[in-house]
């Protein structure tokens, strides 16, 4: 028996989650059943009696609005334990074709993929702006250099994980699980492949880009961080020893100068070339602190898995049973 659990994070989304829920396949190669899971995010309209009216599954709701990638964890959370073997992501706006599942679930299913990400080929979408295509490719080609993969589309919402990688996501920024689970995936060597989907007719404005200028900066943030969060060690010790360097190399410029005789106009150099190298000994001493506790995180990551197995194993909930209201995770 094979499980895909398809969730669908929502905030108000009564108008269009109707036509979402219709586009979803009911039968997919290779997977013997498929259910549907809606988060609901503190939603004031009528999202969850438009879910409950179309026979989704299962509901997640949170009683207020903690934003998507708290919804998109605790989705993740449900699906695990409903023990699902495949989880598939895909929004309430009816943006991603329904039909496109079964082709992003094909590499996980059959490929031994951990990850499928829908790539919508944003550069053709016809309701993108300019600015949106340009800044959708040069984010994408951003989060391929901080996460070593090769992903076209990285904010794609579309995707599919296996549950073993499902396990093994550990998402700690708020406002978007998109960019970090690509880097942290990149950086645990899991297979990610990206599968060619359709996209639909935009329906609404997107909620999640309220202004470009806060979306690049959020965004630029999350990925520096998320970075950080894998490659501590070599980004402190990269920039420690740039730091050294630099003060090495200005400090026997005046050593040369000051055994000819010239140092006395060169003060400055010795003051720059103190700072540079105190400087460049303590991100060292970052470098080693961070990697400690990169470690730790490692250890508390293992830990986490094992931890969602066991859970998994003692509480898989009825999966027949039709609407199963799931608890929201506490605020975290
Ligand atoms: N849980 C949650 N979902 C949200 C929130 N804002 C948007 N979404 C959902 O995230 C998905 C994508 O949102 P959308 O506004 O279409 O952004 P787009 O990806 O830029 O098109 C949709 O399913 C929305 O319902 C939020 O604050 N919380
Ligand atoms: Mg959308």
């Amino acid at each position: 028996m094979s499980l895909l659990i398809i969730q669908i994070p929502c905030l108000n989304e009564e108008a269009t989650l109707p036509a979402t829920l219709r586009d979803l396949p009911s039968s997919i190669e290779g997977i013997d059943r498929i259910e549907i899971l809606i988060i609901d995010d503190g939603s004031s309209d009528r999202t969850i009696e438009v879910a409950r009216e179309h026979g989704v599954h299962h509901l997640v709701r949170f009683p207020r609005n903690r934003g998507l990638a708290a919804a998109f964890r605790a989705g993740i959370d449900a699906c695990l334990r409903l023990g699902a073997d495949y989880i598939v992501n895909t929004d309430g706006d009816n943006q991603y074709s329904g039909a496109s599942i079964a082709a992003l679930v094909e590499p996980v299913v059959s490929g031994g993929a951990d990850v499928a990400i829908g790539d919508r080929k944003t550069s053709d979408i016809a309701h993108f702006s300019w600015t949106k295509k340009r800044l959708q490719t040069l984010g994408s080609w951003v989060v391929r250099q901080f996460s070593g993969t090769l992903v076209p589309d990285a904010t794609s919402g579309f995707r599919c994980w296996s549950r073993h990688a499902a396990m093994r996501l550990n998402l700690v920024n708020r406002y978007t699980y998109t960019l970090e689970s690509i880097i942290q995936a990149g950086h645990a060597g899991m297979q990610i492949e990206s599968v060619p989907i359709g996209t639909n007719e935009k329906l609404r404005e997107s909620r999640l880009i309220k202004s470009i200028r806060t979306y690049v900066s959020r965004s630029a943030v999350t990925i520096l961080r998320s970075y950080l969060l894998y490659r501590p060690f070599r980004t402190f010790f990269t920039l420690g020893s740039v730091s050294f360097a630099s003060g090495l190399a200005i400090g026997v410029r005046f050593l040369w100068l000051y055994a000819q005789g010239e140092g006395s106009g060169h003060v400055q150099s010795v003051v720059l070339s103190g700072v540079l190298l105190i400087v460049g000994v303590q991100l060292g001493m970052i470098a080693l602190l961070a990697d400690l506790v990169a470690a730790n995180r490692k250890l508390t990551e293992e830990g986490l898995v094992r931890l969602r197995r066991i859970e998994a194993g003692s509480s898989q909930l009825e999966s027949d049973r039709p609407s199963t209201v799931l608890n929201a995770p506490p605020v975290g």
